[in-house]
């Protein structure tokens, strides 16, 4: 109830657009005395909230806190099924941790976690994500498809096209895709993605999406190493980024390519990868746990293997690399 009404109350004061909303309707709506509201009024200014009073009219915003919490997220949240359950922190290690635990817990299909810091993210192969504090986009997105486990790597691939889409979106800025979880701006990392996976030998629990966006850092908010490699949409366009309204576009798409995938197959999440690819047509390297090979990148398959012709006319499939491409 408490965050229904939180929810509406905030809802009607973001349409209001700064007139005043009255108490009192809201009241009759829920049945609740205009004393509740006003406490609900209060725990918005707590949450951070600028809201001023007109004596006799009611409640008007004037500001908004910089937060992805649930609240400011449902203001902009078109997504019918991902983003309905938000479990928000200030703080954590690693959103994909809680995102485990919430799933082995029977949460539902599009459950997110989010937080505004992260004291441990993680990368691929236990590399570290730096997650400063309200900076960016650290969530991980709890999705129960149903596809076979040999399908899930490509989860990963519908994720990059989803966050490509919404940044486009949002920024108007074109970013581009490395094969197979890195998006790029000007050559320079502006989100990560992580999948992990809780199976059954023939079927999926629980695809885990860890997505990290870098939102609205300054070149010096990131640590020395990244300066060179990382770059934040506010440093690419010169304006800071509503965090909240581009994580529900996000959503939104992630729901709708994860369809999808799901109804039609991976041919059109393919060739919307294709497209906002910066490695097809490429000479890469590709740097596996084993052996190092080069080649030319020709395309994914309708697996989302990336596949490589190399010097002696053979081509090859490789499902897990990084990826350095030629200038
Ligand atoms: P990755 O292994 O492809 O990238 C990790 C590498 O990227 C690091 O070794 C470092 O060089 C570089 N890097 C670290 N932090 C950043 C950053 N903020 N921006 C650009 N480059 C960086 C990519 O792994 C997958 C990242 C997923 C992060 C999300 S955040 C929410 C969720 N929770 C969590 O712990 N991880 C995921």
């Amino acid at each position: 109830m408490n965050l229904i009404v939180k929810t509406e109350l905030l809802k009607r004061l973001f349409e209001a657009n700064g007139q005043p909303v009255s108490g009192q309707e809201i009241a009759d709506q829920f049945q609740l005395s205009r004393t509740a509201i006003w406490k609900y009024i209060k725990e918005l200014e707590q949450d951070g909230y600028e809201i001023g009073t007109i004596r006799k009219k009611g409640y008007y915003l004037i500001a908004t806190p910089d937060k992805v919490n649930a609240a400011n997220i449902k203001k902009y949240l078109k997504a019918t099924k991902y983003g309905q359950q938000i479990h928000y922190f200030e703080t954590c290690e690693s959103t994909q941790l809680i995102a485990h635990d919430e799933a082995q817990n029977d949460a539902p299909d599009g459950t997110v976690v989010i937080s505004e810091e992260q004291t441990s993210g993680k990368g691929r192969m236990s590399r570290p994500w730096d997650s400063a504090v309200s900076k960016g986009i650290w969530m991980s997105v709890i999705v129960r498809p149903s596809l076979t486990p040999q399908q899930a790597p490509q989860m990963t691939l519908v994720a990059a096209v989803a966050v490509t889409r919404a940044i486009q979106d949002i920024t108007g800025i074109h970013p581009n895709i490395k094969w197979p979880n890195d998006i790029l701006i000007n050559g320079k990392k502006v989100v990560g993605i992580l999948t992990e996976l809780l199976a059954d030998p023939d079927r999926v629990k629980a695809i885990i999406l860890g997505i990290g966006i870098n939102v609205n850092q300054e070149a010096v908010n990131f640590p020395p190493e990244l300066q060179t490699i990382a770059t934040s949409l506010n440093i690419e366009t010169g304006n800071q980024v509503d965090r909240a309204k581009l994580m529900a576009k996000t959503l939104e798409y992630l729901q709708h390519y994860t369809e999808l995938y799901e109804k039609d197959g991976f041919t059109p999440i393919k060739l919307l990868w294709e497209s906002y690819s910066d490695t097809i047509g490429k000479r890469v390297r590709a740097v596996m746990l084993n052996e190092t090979i080069n080649g030319t990148a020709i395309g994914i398959t309708s697996d989302g293997m990336l596949e490589l012709k190399l010097n002696d006319g053979s081509i090859r499939g490789i499902y897990s690399a990084d990826i350095e491409i030629h200038k």
